[in-house]
């Protein structure tokens, strides 16, 4: 066996969705803050982004988290966020998988019932309350960044579908918000092309013909998600299908985007502060999130929300590359 480099790896699931925790082998990454290490790993080292994500060691919905010694003082580890898609600042399932498998491995000292762990995200920092019971990580509840609603009532030309009408909110990352009734598209998994085709088109439409940037941070300014809203959804129960660039489903039923959803439907006033919100996947897997109050994001009223879902180890493994391996950054079909 021969190898240039050992990534040592623990595989998990969060509500369906994988998430590949870089536990070694990595070192430490220059920056000096976690978005700016997310910056210097974009333009520097994304192949091994790639090496750990794309097939043959991954696939074409992988994602995962790289562990880092943190850039705050009031934080215990740093967490980069590695997926297909790119770097992401935020992962809401990336997050209670790394915590649940910090909680598992040991690699943090676990207190029963609750274990709380500070994480710095290139997002910010983000709080991770692990309930745990005979050294089971049972849930975790995420208090998740600063939230808030970009705006209501939008409508973009989008190309085979014609005028397509869509809210916008960021929860850590942009998503937009729309009916698949208006789309004609039944919430079907036997749909799922139609369901993909039409949620890239509209967030291609969205970025060119409106794109976003956060109030704080304008680095963060592309939408890569669409949230395909099921009929019969409510500020109690909503299904959806997620479609995230550039070409798959969050398995999961997305952290980030249950915190941009809970802004969208506080901003219609249909969602209040302290009111339990159940968002459903395309599978069928469940988180259940809460407003814990109302802030500000720069000049926009916004919210401050808390995730809950669960997450299972499925693996440890050491990743290599050998050094005649022709797909040294992997591939994607
Ligand atoms: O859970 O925040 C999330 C997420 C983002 C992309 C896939 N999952």
């Amino acid at each position: 066996m021969r190898s240039t480099v050992v990534y040592h790896a623990v595989d998990s699931h969060t509500e369906g969705m994988p998430t590949r925790v870089i536990t070694g082998g990595v070192g430490v990454l220059p920056g000096a803050t976690m978005f700016e290490r997310r910056q210097r790993f974009v333009a520097e080292r994304d192949d091994l982004r790639t090496l750990l994500m794309y097939e043959p060691r991954g696939h074409s919905a992988m994602s995962g988290a790289i562990l880092q010694p943190p850039t705050r003082p009031d934080a215990d580890f740093g967490v980069l966020y590695i997926e297909v898609s790119g770097c992401l600042p935020m992962c809401g399932h990336g997050t209670i998988g790394v915590a649940t498998v910090l909680v598992e491995t040991g690699m943090v000292e676990v207190v029963e019932p609750e274990t709380v762990i500070r994480l710095d995200v290139p997002a910010g920092l983000v709080t991770a309350r692990v309930r745990v019971r005979d050294g089971h990580a049972e849930s975790v509840t995420l208090d998740n960044v600063a939230s808030y609603c970009h705006a209501l009532d939008q409508v973009v030309d989008v190309e085979g579908h014609g005028p397509a009408r869509y809210d916008i909110a960021y929860g850590g990352n942009f998503y937009a918000i729309v009916k698949l009734d208006d789309l004609g598209i039944p919430f079907d998994r036997a749909e799922k092309q139609r369901m993909l085709d039409a949620g890239l088109a509209i967030m291609d439409a969205i970025n060119k013909q409106n794109p976003v940037a956060h109030p704080e941070n304008p680095e963060i300014d592309v939408c890569h998600h669409v949230y395909l809203e099921a009929p019969g959804s409510t500020a109690e129960r909503s299904r959806h299908a997620m479609a995230i660039h550039p070409g798959w489903f969050d398995r999961s039923p997305c952290g980030t985007g249950t915190s941009a959803r809970m802004a969208q439907l506080h901003a219609r006033g249909l969602l209040p502060v302290g009111q339990d919100f159940v968002n459903e996947s395309l599978i069928g897997s469940r988180f259940i999130g809460r407003i814990r109050d109302e802030t500000t994001v720069g000049d926009r009223p916004g919210i401050l929300p808390s995730i809950t879902g669960r997450a299972w180890i499925t693996g440890t493994a050491q990743y290599m590359l050998d050094p005649s391996d022709p797909f040294p950054a992997g591939f994607q079909l």
